[in-house]
């Protein structure tokens, strides 16, 4: 995708000319169009062919002919010549918190702060003092700014950050005095990754809370503590924000707190535009309240239809509010079955009888055993002969048990050629085959393109597993045309997985959402090795929601004959 290349260099001009002294308006301009991009559902490029460049909010003619080159060129001449006239230290230095593009230029020319390491090691020592603009405490601001500039580097993954915010508010409600409570942010957004975690809630004794709060055994630091907002820090460096509101602002609060910014930003105008005032303490005219005890009210008084937290990006959902099409996404409850579960014939650590245990206990109908092919001998690869004797296993547990159906099936593995790791008789015998990529991740586009639809073409692979490969903070994908891939799996009726693993959650939401334009069927497998991890569902589930998916695209919502019916003839799984 180019999304992101085109933003980052927009995102770095508009430093460069703030460096530069240059117009706010036009720098203003640059950051919302990198904003814009970066949030678009669909490939920039595309966007580009069609000509509609200029057509997208807050880009002009001259915007436009920007993203052009960029898509074009990979870059832009304005940017390179710019980049020329300023040192590349610098231009890290100057996203610093507390500290403005002409004080570091100043530094830079006085000091020769050329890194955020030598500015770290000066305001340290005081040693920045003298230079204009600069006093005993700016030097603590920087220092703070440079530790938030560190944090806000390393994002942790969503799971992790989930069930640590749970951990922290069951122990709130333990608290006398609580009312509501609920997490926001962009662990509400269900975001992949989380910089820090937001709780809001109402208590009838908000200093009993706050005492609490700092007094729990894993904060090592304070960093503030009041009637209304408590900040603290733990040992592993997670910083947990908890706000305690009044009952009449809970909605607004909890909507002004879960973001994201620019929504919020959207809402606001929204309002303002009807004589409206919306932030975080309620919804006002003329200075009287006149709601913010509900979320829902907060949209209803500005003409919204309620939005879920996990379309709330500025990406085309205030608009959907508006018009009345929002979709309806893809809930818990629709979901009746699992697409990728390990078990100990690969890999994985649990039986068959106690997958489809855990399964039923899940509320599950049926779950597909895919366990990996012969060729993945580091992860238990199943030979032939011991597949024929899985067939027969998973043949007699469905005649004799009462717990959720199983599906036989296998992640088989894709070979270099696109050909498949199992005999095609074989293959034809099993319930479910999902074809993934395990090998010669470095091949270029145009060949692991091929490679993959070369699998997809064939009759008996019903789905792609992880279809991108990235895995989350330690290694990019590898390079693939999912469009072209998305094209493939609607015209052979093959879907597309969300591997809901948590590293892994791929297709991501903005491949989920380009999916949904394109009529064809996506498959959440949880990829559990173990049976806690077929937990991992709800993630799955996230993903597809802020890929705006609903029911119809989600192949996990049929009922066990109806999966086996479009299974025995992929045609069938063409929507
Ligand atoms: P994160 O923490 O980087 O993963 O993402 P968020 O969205 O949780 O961001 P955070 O923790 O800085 O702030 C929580 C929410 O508070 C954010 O989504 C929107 C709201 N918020 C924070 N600062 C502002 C602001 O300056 N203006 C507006 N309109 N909303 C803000
Ligand atoms: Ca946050």
């Amino acid at each position: 995708m180019k999304n992101k290349e085109v933003a980052v260099v927009f995102q770095r001009m508009a430093d460069l000319l703030e460096v530069k002294g240059e117009n706010p308006f036009r720098i203003r301009a640059y950051r919302r169009a990198a904003q814009h991009i970066e949030n678009l559902a669909e490939d920039i490029a595309v966007v580009h062919r069609r000509r509609e460049l200029d057509q997208m909010p807050g880009i002009g003619k001259d915007l436009a002919g920007k993203i052009s080159e960029i898509v074009n060129t990979g870059t832009l001449r304005k940017f390179e010549e710019l980049k020329k006239e300023i040192p590349a230290g610098l231009l890290e230095v100057i996203t610093i918190h507390g500290l403005g593009p002409r004080t570091a230029k100043a530094l830079y020319e006085e000091l020769g702060v050329d890194s955020i390491d030598a500015l770290e090691r000066l305001a340290k020592a005081h040693q920045l003092q003298g230079v204009p603009g600069i006093k005993s405490k700016t030097e603590n601001n920087i220092l703070k700014g440079i530790e938030l500039y560190r944090q806000k580097q390393k994002r942790m993954p969503l799971n992790s950050m989930l069930s640590f915010a749970r951990e922290i508010m069951a122990d709130l409600r333990t608290v006398k005095g609580i009312r509501r409570m609920s997490v926001a942010g962009s662990l509400r957004r269900r975001k992949e990754t989380i910089r820090d975690i937001d709780i809001v809630a109402v208590s009838s004794d908000p200093e009993r809370v706050m005492d609490f709060f700092t007094g729990l055994s894993m904060v090592e630091t304070i960093q503030a503590k009041g009637r209304t907002k408590s900040s603290i820090r733990t040992a592993a460096g997670i910083q947990v924000d908890l706000r305690v509101v009044d009952s009449q602002c809970f909605g607004a609060a909890l909507c002004y707190f879960t973001g994201s910014k620019a929504h919020n930003i959207r809402v606001r105008e929204l309002a303002a535009r009807k004589g409206i005032k919306v932030n975080e303490y309620g919804v006002f005219r003329n200075d009287s309240l006149i709601g913010g005890k509900e979320e829902e009210e907060v949209y209803k008084i500005i003409g919204l239809s309620f939005i879920p937290p996990e379309l709330r990006e500025d990406s085309g959902e205030i608009e959907a509010a508006l018009e009345g099409k929002l979709p309806l996404l893809l809930e818990r409850k629709d979901i009746r079955g699992d697409l990728h579960v390990h078990s100990n014939y690969s890999d994985g650590t649990a039986t068959l009888e106690e997958i489809s245990q855990k399964a039923e206990t899940m509320g599950h109908e049926w779950v597909a055993v895919c366990d990996h092919s012969q060729s993945l001998k580091v992860a238990g690869g199943v030979s032939r002969e011991r597949m024929e004797e899985k067939i027969a296993a998973v043949k007699e547990f469905n005649r004799k048990s009462r717990t959720a159906k199983l599906l036989c099936g296998a992640e088989v593995d894709v070979n270099r050629d696109g050909t498949l790791d199992y005999p095609d008789e074989l293959l034809a015998r099993l319930d479910i085959v999902i074809a993934a990529v395990h090998s010669l991740f470095k091949q270029d586009e145009k060949t692991m393109t091929a490679r993959i639809v070369k699998a997809m073409r064939h009759p008996r692979v019903h789905c792609v597993a992880h279809p991108t490969g990235r895995l989350i903070g330690e290694r990019e994908g590898y390079a693939v045309n999912l469009s072209v891939l998305m094209d493939e799996a609607a015209q052979t009726g093959t879907a597309l997985e969300i591997n809901a693993y948590p590293q892994r959650l791929d297709l991501n939401d903005v491949y989920c959402r380009m999916a949904g334009g394109r009529d064809l069927r996506l498959g959440i497998g949880t990829d559990a090795h173990r049976l806690d991890h077929m937990d991992y569902l709800e993630f799955g589930i996230s993903v597809a929601r802020r890929g705006w998916l609903g029911k119809k695209s989600i192949l996990n919502t049929l009922s066990y004959d109806a999966l086996k019916a479009v299974l025995k003839k992929k045609e069938n799984l063409r929507p």
